[in-house]
């Protein structure tokens, strides 16, 4: 599956949620979608969209909170995920693309899950009540689907392609994107 196609699958509920991506080809993925104010692309602090997404979801629990996350990242920040479990908000679902690579630094970079790492299973074993890996993007599509209604902390992984987009281009800057998005969160209410 190719990640701009999983993430062209959910972004029609994507665009009704409080989301925060990874930077990279994640972020410019989305935002070759169609930018909305309710779209955060956490620059730079690369492991941390998790724990950003879990104190909206917690401060916020009126909002559906969604993380767009990578392998790399959620590797970089495993205590991430018993954290969310610990706090287990039932309006957060973190979406993991899993390509096995750190592909916005270079496709020669294996991750663990190159070798046999499993992040759902570490997920589940962290706590997570819902969790899942996906092959296709029919099945992805409809774990979000279900994840969503079923209103319950989910972590989803999506194996996908190690695929660059065409371009990182996000025509929005980071400071713009900060109070953009507080904005769009605070209308929310
Ligand atoms: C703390 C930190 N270390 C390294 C980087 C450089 N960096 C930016 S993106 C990236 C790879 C991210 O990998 P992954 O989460 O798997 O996402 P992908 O690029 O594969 O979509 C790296 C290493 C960074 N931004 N922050």
């Amino acid at each position: 599956m190719l990640r701009s196609d999983a993430i062209a699958a959910i972004y029609p509920e994507l665009k009704e949620c409080a989301v925060v991506t990874i930077m990279g080809a994640t972020a410019a993925e989305l935002f070759a979608c169609g930018h909305q104010p309710n779209f955060f692309y956490l620059e730079h602090a690369m492991g941390l969209a998790s724990s950003m997404g879990l104190g909206i979801a917690l401060s916020r629990p009126d909002l559906q909170v969604v993380v767009l996350d990578g392998d790399g990242s959620t590797l970089m920040n495993l205590g991430g995920l018993t954290t969310m479990a610990r706090y287990h908000p039932p309006n957060l679902t973190h979406v993991v693309f899993d390509n096995e690579v750190l592909l916005s630094v270079g496709v020669s970079f294996k991750t663990a899950t190159a070798e046999g790492a499993d992040i759902a299973g570490m997920a589940a074993a962290a706590g997570i009540p819902r969790t899942t890996t996906c092959d296709t993007v029919a099945s992805f599509q409809e774990a979000f689907r279900e994840a969503l209604a079923a209103h319950e902390l989910a972590t989803l992984v999506a194996k996908v392609e190690p695929v660059l987009p065409p371009s990182f281009f996000i025509g929005c800057h980071m400071l713009e994107n900060r109070f953009e998005f507080q904005r769009a969160l605070e209308r929310k209410t």
